[in-house]
């Protein structure tokens, strides 16, 4: 199979609006999680193509792009949320295949990129400074302005939904952008780029640059051209662009992975929980930042939540992702031996259910099976790694005070959830629980754009999503005008 993004040759670089070859002319092996083929070639950027980015974002900032009103670049968004829409099936597609995501998931996925568009669109104009009183004889007021150069290094777990929330977050404030997607999965940010490009996004508000994570990711992350770096990936790779970015003095945004809980007590709406206790740790094959890995439940209804997850995972299936099955594979043969060492970590475990892997998937895929473990102690590998595989663990708890300890008792803070129907408890877990986001009787609130999203802790700093991305993807300047006598 060769792949073209909308008809695009995918071993380009998009470089001040046009495809262009890495300098080097080298290129990477796409790979097909579902059976370990080729999908195509790709750009091995490095550091001097990222040179070229850099400089063409900076020239797109001097040029029509830098001067563009703010209702403009809202246009602009609009523009591209609509051919997002258009080519809808086509971005769900070269999503699936790229990382391995039932086609289900991987058309959520366009949505959301639309509906990022749509919403950054309509904020583009609508950040205002303010007014502040100040002494006799003075008008204070206050500037947003862009960064300038944004770089956004992106995993390949939710390519599309990352583009969307810091692509166009940053494109709303006015930056122009430098974005290295994941060398795993890059299809849907080239399709990305050339969408903008036929949407009328001034030439090098955006540069796509695919390659390796210590070439041109690096690069990128320390090039004094850049002024703002936003991060999605692993806790290592995170500590090494706040490194690299603190060089030049610059803002990091993290978003590192997690180790979320949902705590379950025994007056909780099981019915409402159980779909949301077992699709949080599975979806995308478990590989999403804010998987429920954990699941903390009262001693009374241990049990019986432990048998219907289990009667759930029982039923799971794993196969190709155009299949659409409830899982796809990992989305490469090495994710899939971390998760597999993982399992076998586990192996000292009661195993309380387990799906399966689909007959006809190609032993060549990077599939796990689903596995739910059960009578897990807090302070297990598996109860304290991130895993990001279709693993869940199943740990009892006796009262609040307890299921607190053991929710906040990793070094991750990004997701946590509570289900009860006692709502004086639902408050006291709301402030006790340590996240970026705690869901009450819900897990993600179906992931709606508006919602402000980033952890504590090992999982980062900084917020992407909703209105609030925008301060952190512009830097504020204060006016002070003396015009009294
Ligand atoms: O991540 P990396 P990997 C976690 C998850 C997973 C683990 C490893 O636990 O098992 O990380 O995944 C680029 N300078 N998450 O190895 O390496 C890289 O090219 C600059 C959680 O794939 O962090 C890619 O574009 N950039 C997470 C991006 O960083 C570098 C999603 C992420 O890759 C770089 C993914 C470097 N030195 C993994 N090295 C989440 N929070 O959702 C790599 N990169």
């Amino acid at each position: 199979m060769s792949v073209r993004p909308l008809d695009i040759d995918p071993s380009l670089c998009f470089i001040a609006g046009a495809w262009v070859s890495a300098l080097s002319g080298q290129t990477l092996a796409l790979s097909n999680p579902s059976d370990g083929s080729t999908l195509c070639e790709i750009a091995r950027a490095q550091a001097d193509d990222v040179d070229a980015a850099v400089h063409a974002a900076q020239n797109a900032l001097d040029g029509p792009w830098g001067r563009a009103t703010a209702a403009q670049r809202g246009r602009v968004l609009f523009r591209i949320g609509q051919l997002v829409q258009e080519n809808a099936d086509e971005l769900a597609r070269l999503e699936a295949i790229d990382v391995g995501k039932p086609l289900t998931q991987a058309r959520a996925d366009v949505a959301a990129l639309a509906r990022y568009m749509e919403f950054y669109g309509g904020a583009a104009d609508k950040v205002h400074g303010q007014t502040i009183p100040y002494l006799e004889g003075y008008t204070v007021y206050t500037l947003r302005e862009p960064h300038g150069v944004t770089g956004h290094i992106i995993p390949w777990n939710y390519p599309m939904q990352i583009i969307g929330r810091s692509v166009g977050a940053a494109l709303a404030m006015g930056n122009a952008c430098v974005l290295k997607p994941a060398e795993e999965a890059c299809l849907t940010a080239l399709a990305f780029a050339e969408i903008a490009r036929r949407a009328g996004l001034p030439d090098g508000a955006l540069n796509v640059i695919p390659g390796l994570g210590a070439e041109a990711g690096a690069a990128l992350a320390s090039h004094k051209g850049v002024q703002h770096v936003s991060f999605t990936g692993s806790v290592g790779v995170g500590k090494l662009i706040q490194k690299a970015a603190g060089e030049n003095v610059v803002p990091v945004t993290l978003e590192l992975g997690g180790k979320s809980p949902q705590v379950v007590f025994d007056d909780a709406d099981l019915e409402a929980a159980l779909p949301f206790l077992v699709n949080a740790g599975i979806q995308n094959a478990g590989q999403t930042c804010s998987a429920s890995s954990r699941i903390l439940v009262q001693r009374e209804i241990y049990d019986r939540v432990t048998q219907l997850m289990a009667e759930r995972y029982n039923a799971l299936r794993a196969g190709p992702a155009l299949n659409d099955l409830d899982l796809g594979p990992l989305v490469s043969r090495r994710q899939q031996e971390i998760v597999h060492g993982f399992l076998e970590k586990g192996s000292d475990l009661d195993i309380a259910g387990e799906g399966q892997i689909a007959g006809d998937a190609p032993q060549s895929g990077a599939y796990v099976t689903p596995t739910l473990f059960a009578g897990v102690s807090a302070s297990h590998p598996l109860a304290q790694d991130e895993i990001f595989g279709p693993v869940q663990v199943i740990t009892p708890f006796d009262d609040e005070d307890e299921a607190v300890a053991i929710a906040n008792g990793t070094d991750y803070g990004l997701v946590a959830s509570c289900w009860t129907e006692n709502g004086g408890r639902q408050m006291r877990m709301a402030r006790a629980l340590r996240a970026g986001q705690v869901f009450l009787n819900n897990y993600g609130a179906g992931g709606g754009v508006e919602l402000p999203f980033g952890g504590t802790g090992l999982s980062g700093h900084g917020r992407e999503k909703g209105f609030e991305a925008l301060y952190g993807f512009s830097t504020l300047k204060t006016v002070a005008a003396k015009h009294g006598r």
